[in-house]
């Protein structure tokens, strides 16, 4: 019986909120050059602003290979260097729209919306599941970059570093919205 409870109890745990971890949280959004040239940035934003996350800065910008090297600043430490190479071959080939999205836990909530890496292997329903179909060894075979529609901040230590990295401060913007009211 008291096995039972127990288990019962397990069941219905609410995760554990960090408590060092703020509750509203910013995180950065890139439209990477395949989404931003396959006119699907409409689309994909469309999820993120359905899901009650609020812009709050924006902009267009064709970055250079060593803004790329500060961006993806450990993915030769992650994954080599023959992929940061490839990486920074993709997000310079055309601009790229920056976002700062803003919500309840938007670092992890996003990410969840965004899906896992590899287009391949990403659920249906995530945007990289539903708009992208590429894959590690499609990509390596012709040396390309994974074409994944959009980055988002892994953690909530990068975004502020990425955000500060995109965007200066009177480029962020409070304001208030109807989600405010009806979402939050
Ligand atoms: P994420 O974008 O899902 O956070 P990261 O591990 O941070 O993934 O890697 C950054 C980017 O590097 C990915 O979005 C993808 O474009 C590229 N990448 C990561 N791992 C691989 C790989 O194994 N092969 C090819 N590209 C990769
Ligand atoms: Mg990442």
């Amino acid at each position: 019986m008291l096995l039972k409870r127990k288990l019962s109890e397990k069941m219905t745990d609410k995760p554990k909120v960090d408590p060092n971890e703020p509750i509203m949280q910013r995180t950065l959004i890139l439209f990477k050059p395949d989404s931003v040239q396959r006119a699907i940035v409409g689309k994909v934003l469309q999820r993120f602003e359905d899901a009650g996350f609020k812009i709050v800065g924006m902009k267009m910008r064709w970055i250079d290979r060593n803004f790329g090297k500060k961006h993806y600043f450990d993915v030769a430490q992650r994954h080599g260097e023959i992929v940061l190479n490839r990486l920074l071959n993709s997000i310079t080939e055309g601009p790229v729209i920056a976002m700062v999205l803003e919500g309840i836990s938007a670092v992890e909530q996003v990410r969840k919306i965004v899906g896992s890496t590899e287009p391949k292997s990403a659920t249906p329903g995530t945007i990289r599941g539903d708009f992208a179909q590429h894959s590690y060894a499609v990509a390596d075979s012709k040396d390309v970059g994974i074409k994944n529609i959009v980055h988002s901040s892994g953690s909530l230590k990068d975004a502020e570093y990425e955000i500060a990295l995109w965007f200066t401060p009177d480029e962020l913007h409070t304001y208030k919205t109807v989600h405010e009211i009806h979402v939050f």
